[in-house]
């Protein structure tokens, strides 16, 4: 692990408490879950400790490190899928901003995080202005050349106040995944504060803590996601920065994700009865107490060893075995479960700047679907969030035989396209 790059967690990053962190699960040092590897020669590669606690004041799930963000995110190789799955996702996020922040012809909407510009292309064919931000060189790149203007650097304050004075303020402030993965939210949610317009909407979308809870998709914590949250603790974290909570909805993408809307705290918007189910609804299932967090690491375990049981069983019966999408959270999966060469072939996936490359510390070649030679008899489903949509398309290779293994919540084999979660 190397000293400088990582900061230690000592306060909790919503609420302030120093000494309220309940420790949950740690899975050792594991490197970071972007970081493909140019070879699959032994080699020194960074690791870094992945833990997690959760603070009983507010129950913000943290990681105890945080990984220098320019050492993640300057060079970034995920880029936003195109699949049938997210395309659909994207057009229902324009529509729930729309009802939400009801848009006009010509609003300004900006995304943080924007990648290669998909989310905002649909909020421009929907007639809104668009202004992308994103440190990501690479990724901003293809998005100014798809015609979307983006800033390439991380937001904070100034970053706000320039955007705003250059553009104006804006009536949507978009966030989908990546609130999660910033540390300092205060100095984000100040920047929202100067660049919203005074019934503008902030809007995030963040995996929900009840999905991964209950649907044990322990392979999404990796270093990038250093908060996991329940409303309640968006709504706690709103509240201490000027702003409240107005709706929320619940979305299946990347294993059960929630579209938070706050706006500021003397906008006109009332907050959605929504809003207060769910909160009630984390206290009553006991989503506030230790026990779901001792159970949920009790249940990651099991999940572990069965799914390292089932793989080397079925290589040891002579079935090959490789993987489907080189995601983030594959990195988890394999590193925490030990699986890696000595049972898996290989990892194929559509990205071209993920080919050619090699797994973050499994070191498992990289393949475009066009470079695998011989389809394996199963594929591990490291892409488990899109399993609908792949097993569908991926229909001649389960009647020739083949299955798809989806890790969680429990290890399955699938030899049909069924619909997995
Ligand atoms: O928050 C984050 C989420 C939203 O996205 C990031 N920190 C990083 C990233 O996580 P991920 O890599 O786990 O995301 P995905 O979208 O689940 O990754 C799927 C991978 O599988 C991509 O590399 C693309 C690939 N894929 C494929 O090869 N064939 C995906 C599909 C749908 C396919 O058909
Ligand atoms: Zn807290």
């Amino acid at each position: 692990m190397s000293g400088e790059a990582v900061r230690t967690v000592t306060r909790c990053r919503v609420c302030g408490s120093a000494e309220e962190w309940q420790p949950v699960i740690s899975f050792g040092e594991v490197p970071l879950a972007n970081s493909f590897q140019p070879t699959a020669e032994p080699h020194a590669e960074e690791t870094y400790p992945l833990e997690v606690v959760s603070c009983r004041a507010c129950r913000l799930l943290s990681l105890t490190v945080v990984v220098d963000p320019e050492l993640l995110y300057r060079t970034y190789p995920y880029v936003t899928s195109d699949s049938e799955t997210m395309t659909r996702h994207m057009q229902e996020v324009v529509r729930l901003c729309d009802e939400r922040s009801s848009l006009a012809e010509g609003d300004l909407v900006v995304e943080l995080g924007s990648n290669t510009g998909q989310q905002l292309m649909a909020f421009r064919d929907a007639g809104a202005r668009v202004l992308g931000v994103d440190p990501a060189l690479n990724l901003a790149q293809i998005a100014e050349s798809r015609g979307v203007p983006t800033v390439p650097e991380f937001f904070d304050a100034t970053t706000a106040e320039d955007i705003a004075a250059r553009h104006g303020k804006a009536s949507v402030i978009l966030g989908r995944h990546v609130f999660a993965h910033v540390d300092d939210l205060a100095e984000l949610l100040a920047g929202a504060r100067r660049l919203l317009a005074d019934d503008g909407l902030f809007t995030i979308e963040v995996p929900y803590a009840v999905d991964l809870l209950d649907g044990l998709a322990f392979d999404t914590i990796y270093h990038e996601h250093l908060s996991y949250f329940l409303v309640s603790t968006l709504d706690t974290l709103f509240a201490r920065h000027g702003l409240r909570t107005v709706d929320v909805a619940r979305l299946s993408v990347h294993g059960g994700s929630i579209l938070v809307s706050a706006g500021r705290a003397e906008s006109r918007w009332p907050t959605h009865e929504r809003v207060r189910e769910l909160i009630a609804h984390e206290r009553d299932a006991g989503y506030l107490a230790d026990e779901a967090y001792e159970r949920f690491a009790a249940r990651i375990r099991e999940t572990c060893a069965g799914l390292t049981a089932l793989v080397r069983g079925l290589v040891s019966e002579g079935r090959r075995v490789a993987c489907y999408g080189a995601s983030a959270k594959g990195t988890t999966l394999l590193n925490v479960c030990g699986l890696g060469p000595a049972e898996l072939e290989f990892c194929t996936d559509t990205t071209p700047q993920k080919q050619g490359l090699f797994t973050p510390g499994s070191h498992l070649p990289v393949l475009a679907p066009d470079d695998v030679r011989r389809q394996p008899d199963y594929y591990l489903l490291l892409a488990w969030n899109y399993a609908e949509e792949i097993m569908r398309r991926e229909s001649a290779f389960l009647e020739a035989g083949g299955g798809f293994i989806v890790p969680v919540p429990e290890p399955k084999v699938y030899t049909e396209p069924v619909i997995a979660r």
